[in-house]
């Protein structure tokens, strides 16, 4: 049948900085020195606490964490452009984000041992953070939301940043707020951590689509796939979807194609569904090895910086984890507190229940 072409669509792929660290002239964006060496840290910074809290985990001094290892550069490429007045709508694997994003470790320990205080904003942590959030992509609809909210407010030039797995994308909700993204022109960035697994579902087990950048399409958006381990090339992908936000041309998708190279969480044993060779290549693709290459050839980082930088981030996680340990004071009946916005009759007779059994506890010793 003689069909008429109303539209043909392509997707792009970027990449700057390969597995080597080689960086591509004809695409070098040129950054600061400072910025790169700001972003390095950042990525370190997350890989250093993210391996120590594995270690946690494993002493029993905290409960179940979802590690970060091996998507730091589609993080920090994308947390490290974001504004003061930018909404950071993150779910739950965004550890080095949320550090970079001024959250203490003190309160990654705090969630990870399930005290409520983990949830909360203090007074050094940005307002326009959310706290962690579990649910599978229900975080992109409360970006619309933020967005859509900012512009009624008159806010000038604010952004939401929200992140989200490959698994996520599957999720009814994921594409809700896509479609509203795009129907109302918001200023959206929808960052695909694209790490090739939903716990032990490998994506071509969850999708028929080649690629996550394509589904932008569908909402005429723009979407690009990126290198995920290459902090570069996430940067200009990211710079670019805030700019376009900036001046009101609304969302952009960008696909980070990384790797989770740990277990899902601590309560899973990845080798039940996947062989250490796949890891291995990943490994070779490593964001950090590939920058550290890179900073080292320009002769802006060197061992001799490199160790002195793990001290002092052993040093200074080292103090927030003693100052972590050493906390006794916390709110008990915090769960009911955000049942509802409001208080509820139920609600407060299960607190009374609740702390009633718990004095009982205590009396007994
Ligand atoms: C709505 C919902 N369904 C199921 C789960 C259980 N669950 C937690 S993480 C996860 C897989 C998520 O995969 P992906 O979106 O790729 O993110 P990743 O864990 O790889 O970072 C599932 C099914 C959940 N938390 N929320
Ligand atoms: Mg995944």
């Amino acid at each position: 049948m003689p069909l008429k072409d109303l539209e043909t669509w392509k997707v792009s792929y970027l990449q700057i900085l390969d597995e080597d660290g080689n960086v591509d002239a004809d695409l070098d964006p040129k950054f600061k020195k400072a910025e790169l060496l700001d972003m390095y840290r950042a990525m370190l910074w997350g890989r250093v606490t993210d391996e120590r809290m594995l270690k946690l985990q494993r002493q029993g001094r905290i409960g179940t964490f979802g590690p970060s290892t091996g998507q730091e550069a589609s993080q920090i490429g994308t947390m490290y452009w974001a504004g003061e007045k930018d909404w950071f709508v993150g779910a739950f694997r965004e550890h080095a984000a949320r550090l970079h994003r001024g959250e203490s470790l003190i309160r990654q320990l705090l969630y990870y041992n399930g005290w409520e205080e983990g949830n909360h904003n203090d007074a050094n942590t940005n307002p326009r953070n959310l706290p962690i959030s579990v649910i599978v992509g229900a975080q992109p609809l409360h970006a619309v939301g933020l967005a859509y909210a900012s512009r009624l407010k008159g806010e000038k030039d604010v952004c939401a940043l929200t992140y989200m797995g490959d698994g996520a994308t599957s999720e009814g909700d994921v594409h809700e707020a896509l479609n509203y993204a795009s129907t109302w022109k918001l200023p959206v960035i929808f960052v695909v951590q694209n790490n090739q697994w939903a716990i032990s579902i490998p994506r071509s087990k969850q999708m028929h689509s080649r690629t996550i950048a394509q589904k932008a399409i569908a909402y005429d958006m723009p979407g690009v796939q990126v290198d995920g381990n290459d902090v570069l090339a996430v940067s200009v992908a990211t710079r670019e979807a805030l700019d376009r936000a900036r001046k009101g041309e609304g969302p952009t998708l960008i696909e980070c194609v990384t790797y989770r190279l740990m277990m899902h969480t601590t309560a899973d044993d990845q080798y039940k569904y996947r062989s250490k060779e796949e890891e291995d290549v990943w490994w070779k693709r490593d964001p950090l090895v590939r920058f550290r290459k890179y900073l080292t050839t320009k002769k802006w980082w060197s061992d001799v910086q490199e160790d002195a930088q793990q001290e002092e981030f052993k040093a200074e996680m080292d103090r927030q984890i003693t100052e972590f340990e050493a906390m006794t004071e916390f709110k008990m009946d915090a769960p009911f507190d955000h049942v509802y916005g409001t208080t509820h009759a139920v609600i407060e007779q299960q607190r009374a229940e609740y702390l009633a059994e718990l004095a009982k506890e205590a009396d007994h010793g």
